[in-house]
């Protein structure tokens, strides 16, 4: 049976004491376990960013790729193996900026992985600048009289690019975000899970306190109907995006079941990828 010692490694995350990724981290961990999936069959791809390094710290397959490039890996790995559960993870600045156009291609193709963000509205790891959550006027390292450009809104662009399962959650509540994640896992299709994770060294606004104070959460609220695209809009709109818990789901048709010649259930791997001589001549002769 797998546990939690299975997931776990030698290193000790560099991570500052307090910051929310330690969190999130244990939230994978629990959730792989709770979903029973063995550390072999699990890969978590990773950005650059405090939040990347993330992919060094279980025992996983995966790799710690390059700013803003980790989702184009992670299609890659569903693509080439559907038996694989594949997470991506990375920050705001990786995902919302650099590599903000993967986020709304991945999401509109609505291909089988689970993407987490570790938002803390700050770039981490290089000491503190703007990132594109930090919100309009917010002081930073580099915008030292006030942020000018207004934010990213993450649920908003999930929303608009069609993304079938959208979540968000707080470092702060670990059950929350371990059920989220395992929500995620297991939806079929892309999912995405913003976690809003304090970076308690450079961000000193939006910290544990603040958010424990604002977030609404709508696990406690009844008639709240995660299928209907529209009203998760107006949630959004009329909370400023700091809401937490599960916002949309919709079932709809998985990239790889809709490949031509797909029959949904073999993957690249299972495929004779071979070609011979004859077949690049018959290939190069349609072009001539
Ligand atoms: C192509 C490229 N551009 C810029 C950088 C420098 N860089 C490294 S991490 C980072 C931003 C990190 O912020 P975020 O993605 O929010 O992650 P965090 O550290 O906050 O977890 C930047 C700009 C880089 N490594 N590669
Ligand atoms: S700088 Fe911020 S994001 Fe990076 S490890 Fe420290 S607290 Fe976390
Ligand atoms: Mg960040």
């Amino acid at each position: 049976m797998t546990t939690l010692k299975d997931y776990r490694v030698d290193i000790k995350p560099n991570w500052c004491p307090g910051c929310g990724d330690f969190s999130v981290l244990a939230a994978i961990q629990r959730a792989a376990v709770n979903l029973k999936i063995e550390p072999e069959d699990f890969v978590l791809q990773s950005g650059i960013g405090c939040s990347g390094r993330i992919s060094g710290y279980l025992n996983v397959y995966g790799m710690h790729s390059m700013h803003g490039r980790a989702l184009g890996l992670a299609q890659g790995v569903k693509l080439a193996n559907k038996n694989l559960t594949v997470v991506c993870a990375g920050g705001d600045g990786d995902g919302f900026g650099i590599g903000l156009n993967h986020f709304v291609h991945a999401a509109r193709r609505n291909i089988d992985i689970t993407y987490i963000v570790m938002d803390n509205q700050i770039y981490g790891l290089t000491k503190g600048q703007m990132s594109p959550t930090s919100p309009k006027g917010f002081l930073t390292k580099s915008t030292p009289e006030g942020n000018p450009e207004s934010p990213v809104s993450p649920i908003h662009v999930a929303l608009s690019s069609n993304a079938s399962f959208i979540a968000q959650g707080f470092s702060g509540n670990l059950k929350q975000i371990t059920s989220l994640i395992e929500q995620g896992i297991q939806h079929k299709g892309f999912s995405f899970i913003n976690i809003f994770s304090p970076c308690v060294t450079f961000n000193k606004v939006f910290t544990y306190d603040w958010f424990k104070q604002n977030l609404i959460n709508l696990d406690n609220e009844n008639d709240y109907d995660v299928s209907n695209r529209s009203l998760a809009f107006e949630k959004v709109e009329q909370t400023n995006g700091f809401i937490t818990g599960v916002i949309y789901r919709k079932e709809r048709k998985e990239f790889t079941e809709s490949l031509p010649g797909n029959s949904g259930k073999s993957s690249l791997i299972d495929q004779n990828l071979s070609v011979n001589k004859s077949d690049i001549h018959n290939l190069l002769s349609r072009y001539m």
